[in-house]
């Protein structure tokens, strides 16, 4: 049994700071919460960046300094987030790539996301999957429903494997209008990926802590933060990033299987050292 991967995705595009003052919204806040994650066994961490309003952007100058201020003070690997916001455009979520980051997440199917749509036509995700190609971006490709680990395995036929040689997913659970976050349905889910695919597993709100188990428990690896979960427990507010990745390394551990260095999820996940 390999040890776990641990992500941190400490931000995402959903919640507002007003809301959720504990969010790191500033390059500062980022930095500071990807130190605190990295130190308690985080190797991944997933980044979406606010403007100066705190509201969601994918302005690539800012991107590309968040790139950098994040290998300075962290060894994490830094996969920016192409998914962006439910409103961005698909120009301006492939444009993304041009910041030049380690890696990038990369959706394989339209879902309804709550009220809105989060969409992702084919089209888009095999320009998407062609521009990491070429840039050697290193792709996690987000599956939140099972006709994305269809679409995944047309496009692994269409294009072949991604830079860096191998195949990393993250099974997003519990969205409302994707698939539920369950045991039974993750089991059905890491049957259906692509042989020698590797796969982290997210639950979204509630079913964070059962998803977590069940990852564990089926050989996979976590994707956890306040991108995903603001309840530490039921009527407790999480307090920051740092406290959901030290749960997922105490479970990790407790499962015998604790948690990856980044230069070992380097190895794993086929990214190069960079500059
Ligand atoms: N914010 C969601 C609409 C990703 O980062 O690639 C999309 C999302 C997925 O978070
Ligand atoms: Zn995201």
């Amino acid at each position: 049994m390999t040890n776990t991967l641990i992500t941190v995705a400490p931000t995402g595009a959903e919640s507002e700071k007003a809301a959720v003052p504990a969010l790191p919204v500033t390059l500062d806040e980022l930095v500071t919460t990807a130190k605190e994650c990295q130190a308690a066994g985080a190797a991944v961490i997933h980044v979406h960046i606010r403007d100066g309003d705190a509201h969601p952007t994918l302005d690539l100058a800012r991107l590309t300094d968040t790139v950098a201020a994040l290998r300075q003070g962290t060894d994490l690997i830094v996969q920016l987030s192409t998914g962006g916001a439910v409103t961005d455009s698909f120009e301006s979520r492939l444009a993304v790539l041009d910041a030049a980051p380690d890696a990038c997440s990369l959706t394989c199917g339209t879902v309804n996301f709550g009220d809105d749509v989060f969409m992702n036509p084919w089209n888009f995700i095999s320009e998407l999957y062609a521009k990491t190609r070429d840039r050697g971006v290193v792709p996690e490709f987000e599956l939140f429903d099972f006709g994305h680990i269809a679409t995944l395995h047309r496009l692994l036929a269409d294009q072949g494997l991604p830079h860096g040689g191998h195949v990393h997913c993250d099974l997003v659970m519990g969205v409302p209008g994707g698939m539920p976050g369950n045991a039974a349905t993750l089991t059905q889910a890491v049957a259906a990926l692509p042989e020698g695919a590797t796969w982290s597993a997210t639950g979204i709100g509630r079913t964070s802590v059962p998803v977590m188990f069940a990852a564990l428990a089926a050989g996979g690896h976590l994707r956890v933060g306040m991108e995903d979960t603001l309840s530490y427990a039921r009527g407790r507010p999480v307090t920051g990033n740092a406290e959901l990745v030290e749960r997922a390394a105490t479970l990790a551990g407790l499962a015998q299987r604790p948690a990856m260095r980044p230069q070992q999820a380097r190895v794993m996940l086929g990214v190069g050292a960079h500059d």
